[in-house]
């Protein structure tokens, strides 16, 4: 092995630019040596993907390289993984294929990532650079396919440019946070080049100007009903303890944003939950009176702000701060008084400061805090009447209270899109950051369960239990052999009401009980996990349910829960906002209105 690699293997921070594996000068090595070596320099001790003999010289070294090769049975669960494993690590994360089918089974994970922020490499070997047109075998062009779901694509057009092109590659996966494409034509992987190796900078963000932070100080400061939405920036950017200090000083309640439970302790006095669909109603109450509302570290998502419960609670005429590190992103979906483009905590620090600087002897608001209180004991008895009805099938809300109330407290939770899924946004509360993963809005079904695989493999340490539906289970479902033969003690929780839930409750409300492909006859999963190797259990009794979850997730295998729930219970349609009474125009289909 070459002087240098080897060290750092699993650096905690992300890469540094001291301490890790560089050669340098220049030295003379193959491509695909440099490939491995530049991995290594990244802090890359993990890649997910499917073997294939487009990179099968690089694939040889991983091993010598310090690099655990984590093979999947889908390209698309490589990725997800890779997502999940980049999410909870807070550090880029590389998947691999075979050119071609291998490269097209990526596209959905990867749309998934990219709307999910999360920094990673992939690397799509493609045809040879002699064969590039000729649909030899497994060729498409690989470029236009990934186009707008990557921060930046390149194609390395010469071996000697593999590490640089790499090095590039993580440098804008980390500063931009999302999916970042190479594409290697596959006899590149081969040949003497000179080059050096070291690992990418890391980029630093700021807060804005200090005219933006005088502005927004004061506008914080002066707020009658000040209210903070914490989004996935806070998660991202280690911002919890500067957005906790700045509430604190203010009295603001804090709602997170749609799907990121976590950027906020969930037992903070200030914590008011969840915005967005099957969120809190006390957040929504909260933001709908304030008239100054700090976004931080938060796109303030088209989804995620819509009305819930009937309650349309964007305040309107409430001055909006926006802080978000995507310059890309402020003002896109709401109408913004000061917009900054800045770190999440270094940001928050600096308001804090300013406004302290302005009004050192700020007191701790009373009414603030008994309102909050009161709002979170409103929601937290309405969530547990509609959650108390007992009996069998055991209802989703009563399964999703008790799984809540069981899992341990620093439990990493993924969840699928599906409608039990998304009711899971009632009952999951956090205490810190990088515990809760969701599909976001990419919206795909077959998410949580690879993605779980992924956290679990970044944090061995943690409890990991993925939430799936029966339907979007028969999509991942083949990853229990993943788990089971690399040992990744998951405990997948299927929530199996023997049907695609979330579409059908569209057909009772929209389409006549015109059930249209919703209804599932499902195999025992739990006998078919077994099958498999892994430790399963099928509960269909509420009193079994605590303990086999506790069981599970002592057992330190890979588990599978089928967990048999009622369908009557479904939530509000995830997208009423979008669906239409159906109107029919032709005879034939007058009786389908
Ligand atoms: C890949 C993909 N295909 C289809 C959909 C449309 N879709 C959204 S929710 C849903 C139903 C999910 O059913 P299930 O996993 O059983 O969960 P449930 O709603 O029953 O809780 C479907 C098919 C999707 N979101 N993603
Ligand atoms: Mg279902």
């Amino acid at each position: 092995m070459k002087a240098g690699t080897g060290a750092v293997r699993a650096a905690e921070t992300g890469p540094q630019l001291v301490g890790q594996p560089t050669t340098r000068p220049r030295t003379k090595m193959t491509s695909s040596e440099a490939f491995v070596e530049t991995l290594a320099a990244e802090g890359i001790t993990l890649v997910s993907g499917i073997v294939g003999s487009a990179y099968m010289d690089a694939l040889d070294l991983f091993e010598p390289a310090g690099i655990r090769f984590l093979p999947v049975c889908h390209e698309q669960n490589a990725i997800h993984m890779a997502d999940g494993y980049a999410r909870i690590t807070n550090r880029p994360s590389f998947a691999i294929a075979q050119n071609g089918p291998g490269i097209t089974n990526f596209v959905t994970a990867v749309a998934a990532a990219y709307w999910a922020h999360t920094p990673m490499v992939f690397c799509t070997p493609s045809a040879g650079s002699m064969g590039i047109g000729l649909g030899g075998f497994q060729e498409t062009e690989q470029l236009p396919i990934f186009s707008k779901i990557t921060k930046w694509q390149v194609q390395v057009n010469r071996p000697e440019r593999m590490a640089e092109l790499l090095r590039r590659a993580f440098y804008i996966a980390k500063a931009e946070r999302g999916p970042v494409q190479v594409d290697v034509p596959r006899d590149y992987f081969y040949g003497e080049i000179e080059t050096e190796i070291y690992p990418s900078e890391t980029l630093q963000r700021g807060t804005g100007s200090a005219e933006q932070i005088e502005e927004a100080a004061r506008a914080l400061s002066q707020a009658k009903f000040p209210a903070i939405i914490a989004g996935g920036g806070v998660v991202q950017g280690d911002a919890v303890a500067q957005t906790r200090a700045l509430a604190e000083y203010l009295t603001a309640p804090v709602a997170c944003s749609y799907l990121h439970n976590d950027a906020f302790p969930a037992s903070h006095e200030l914590a008011s939950g969840p915005l967005g669909y099957q969120g809190s109603k006390a957040a929504m109450q909260l933001i709908a009176e304030a008239d100054v509302v700090l976004a931080l570290g938060c796109r303030l998502g088209p989804f995620g702000t819509l009305p819930q419960y009937g309650i349309d609670y964007w305040p309107k005429d409430a001055q909006i701060i926006q802080v978000d590190a995507d310059h890309r992103v402020l003002g896109l979906t709401k109408r913004i008084a000061i917009a900054i483009q800045g770190d999440a905590a270094q940001t928050a620090q600096a308001l804090l400061e300013r406004m302290r600087a302005l009004a050192p002897g700020r007191t701790r608001r009373s009414d603030v805090l008994a309102k909050i209180d009161e709002r979170r004991k409103s929601w937290a008895e309405e969530i547990e009447r509609l959650s108390s009805r007992r009996g069998e099938p055991i209802s989703p809300r009563r399964a999703l209270k008790i799984i809540s109330e069981t899992i341990p407290k620093d439990s990493v939770v993924t969840t699928d899109i599906g409608n039990i899924s998304s009711v899971a946004n009632s009952y999951l509360h956090f205490e810190e950051p990088r515990r809760f993963f969701a599909a976001m809005s990419f919206g795909n079904c077959g998410y949580s369960y690879p993605a779980a695989l992924g956290a679990k493999l970044g944090r061995p340490d943690l409890p990991v239990i993925a939430y799936v539906g029966d339907g979007a289970w028969g999509m991942s479902l083949a990853e229990v052999m993943t788990a089971v033969r690399e040992q990744i003690p998951v405990v997948a929780i299927v929530w199996n009401n023997r049907e695609w839930g979330a579409e059908k409750r569209n057909q009772i409300d929209y389409y006549g009980n015109r059930f249209a492909g919703t209804n599932l006859a499902n195999p025992d999963f739990a006998a078919v996990a077994r099958a498999m190797g892994a430790n399963a259990a099928k509960v269909e009794r509420e009193s079994e349910l605590a303990d086999t979850v506790r069981d599970a997730l002592e057992s330190g295998k890979p588990s599978v829960i089928n967990l048999v729930v009622d369908s009557q219970e479904l939530g509000e349609p995830f997208r009423r906002d979008a669906l239409k009474k159906p109107v029919r125009l032709l005879d034939r289909y007058k009786g389908f209105q």
